[in-house]
């Protein structure tokens, strides 16, 4: 089961600093411009239980926090998401669109934290029933200038204080299960100028609207 209900559930994901709010804001304003119901969120968080959890989360006081605990919060926070908020919007025909999903937990539990693949796989399976994203944009740039463009926003959160090897870890992984799925993913180059970036976006959103039946708008 992939997404049985009548609204298309899109996720955004990349390293930091790759343009993910920046295109979220663009996407929103995209499909409404097309008529279309757009909720807009984010994870960790979107619901007050979630967003709660995305303290606990980024907080750095809590250096001892193990990965597989990270791993359990995530999930916790991504179960209260999806049953109280994304399928709700997508049972009313919405269209949700998410800054990460699970494929960040992936990348950055799985690959950069080392926790087993078949372990997030199973989690993933109880929480999700099979439930996947129609469509995930990968947005690739490189470590270096990712951490140029938010160098200026001020404090460092706990994932934020990590070294360029477990960014240079989450960055092959989104691109290694893009390559295994490409049927749902988009993958672009974010170091474009964003004009370049926000065709790219523009086009792959056309297809899915085509595909859904929608027409658009120019
Ligand atoms: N996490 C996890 O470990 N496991 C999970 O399952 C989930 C999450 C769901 C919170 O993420 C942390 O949670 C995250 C992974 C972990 N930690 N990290 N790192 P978050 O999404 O809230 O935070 P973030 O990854 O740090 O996002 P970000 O740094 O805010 O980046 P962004 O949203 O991709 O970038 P932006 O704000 O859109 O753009 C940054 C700047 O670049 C801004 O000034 C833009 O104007 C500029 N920009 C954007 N695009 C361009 C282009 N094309 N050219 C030039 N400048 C640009």
């Amino acid at each position: 089961m992939k997404n049985k209900y009548p609204g298309k559930f899109i996720t955004l994901e990349g390293t930091e600093g790759a343009g993910k709010s920046t295109n979220l804001k663009f996407i929103e304003s995209w499909l409404a411009e097309q008529g279309i119901d757009v909720v807009v969120t984010r994870e960790p968080g979107g619901t007050p239980i979630s967003e709660a959890v995305r303290e606990i989360l980024l907080d750095k006081r809590y250096g001892e926090m193990t990965p597989e605990t990270e791993l359990l919060l995530m999930f916790a926070a991504r179960n209260q998401h999806l049953q109280e908020k994304i399928i709700p919007a997508l049972e009313a025909g919405k269209w949700v669109v998410s800054d990460r999903f699970t494929d960040a937990s992936y990348a950055y539990q799985g690959a950069a934290r080392g926790l087993p693949y078949g372990r997030i796989l199973e989690i993933e399976q109880w929480v999700q029933q099979g439930f996947f994203p129609n469509l995930t944009f990968v947005f690739d740039l490189s470590i270096e200038e990712g951490m140029k463009r938010v160098k200026a926003r001020g404090e460092a959160d706990r994932f934020e204080e990590e070294q360029q090897d477990f960014f240079e870890k989450v960055r092959s992984a989104y691109l290694n299960r893009a390559k295994q799925a490409p049927q749902r993913y988009e993958v672009i180059d974010a170091g474009q100028p964003l004009v370049r970036v926000q065709e790219q976006v523009e086009q792959k959103l056309k297809q899915l609207c085509l595909a859904a039946g929608k027409k658009v708008v120019a």
